[in-house]
């Protein structure tokens, strides 16, 4: 379902204006109208995304940036702790964000997968890539879900798979994020087994590398 445009500016001026009530109250209008995952990709993330651009063009301040994610970030945290439990019987699997501090990704998709019914744990951030491989073969794990932002720890999940492989795990990492979004090729590159863009896409991208129905 499509949500206007105009909704987005409307948040994006919210956001920009440190209007935490006029924001709420735009999302929960969408929200009334539109599954929370539309209302999270073409109304929320397109408006922090243009305040982004802003600061990239140096019309606006990194603290501007800071603050409107923030505002961002407390609402899909409340999101998130709202999403019902999983139902689902699936292979163990988890997600985490490699080396940096943009978390924002990882809550939606984590989001998105609870409402699917999935039970995937939340690892937080991996500072060190090896000992996350470690981790990750330590548990079992069937699937690494793991998002960056920046395109240096994006380069970095090689790290990654590389111990994975060494160690002979069965785990497989699938990737995202904006470095992954803008180059198709990288998710190979690093030897991640799939990616996606957005985080509707994920339940079914999960059910088609485990087999589920
Ligand atoms: C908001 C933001 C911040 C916030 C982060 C708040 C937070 N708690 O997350 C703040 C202000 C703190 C911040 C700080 C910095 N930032 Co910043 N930030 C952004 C911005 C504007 C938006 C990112 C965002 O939240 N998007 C919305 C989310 C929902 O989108 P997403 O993460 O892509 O996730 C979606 C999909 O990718 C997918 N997905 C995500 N993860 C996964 C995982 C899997 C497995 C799958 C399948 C799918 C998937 O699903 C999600 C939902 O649909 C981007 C610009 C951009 N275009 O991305 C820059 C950007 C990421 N930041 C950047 C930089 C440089 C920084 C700083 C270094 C700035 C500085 N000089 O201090 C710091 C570093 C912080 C750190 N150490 O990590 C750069 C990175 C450049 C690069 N090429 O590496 C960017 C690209 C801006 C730029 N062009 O310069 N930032």
């Amino acid at each position: 379902m499509i949500i206007e445009a105009s909704a987005s500016t409307q948040a994006e001026a919210a956001l920009l204006d440190l209007d935490d009530a006029r924001f709420r109250a735009l999302v929960a209008e969408a929200l009334a109208a539109h599954p929370s995952v539309d209302v999270f990709e073409q109304l929320v993330s397109p408006a922090l995304e243009r305040i982004g651009r802003s600061w990239e063009q140096g019309d606006l301040a990194l603290a501007q940036v800071y603050m409107a994610s923030r505002m961002v970030e407390r609402l899909v945290e409340e999101h998130v702790a709202g999403a019902v439990p999983s139902r689902r019987a699936h292979p163990p699997i988890a997600m985490v964000v490699l080396e940096d501090h943009h978390l924002l990704g990882k809550r939606l998709v984590l989001s998105g997968l609870r409402l699917a019914g999935w039970a995937v744990e939340d690892w937080g951030v991996a500072e060190d890539p090896v000992a996350l491989a470690e981790r990750a073969h330590a548990q079992g794990l069937d699937l690494l879900l793991i998002s960056t932002l920046m395109d240096r720890s994006a380069r970095r999940v090689a790290l990654v798979v590389g111990r994975l492989q060494e160690l002979g795990a069965s785990t497989r990492v699938v990737v995202g994020g904006a470095p992954f979004r803008l180059n198709p090729d990288l998710c190979q590159e690093v030897g991640a087994v799939a990616t996606a863009t957005v985080a509707s896409a994920v339940p079914e991208l999960l059910a088609n590398l485990v087999g589920a129905p």
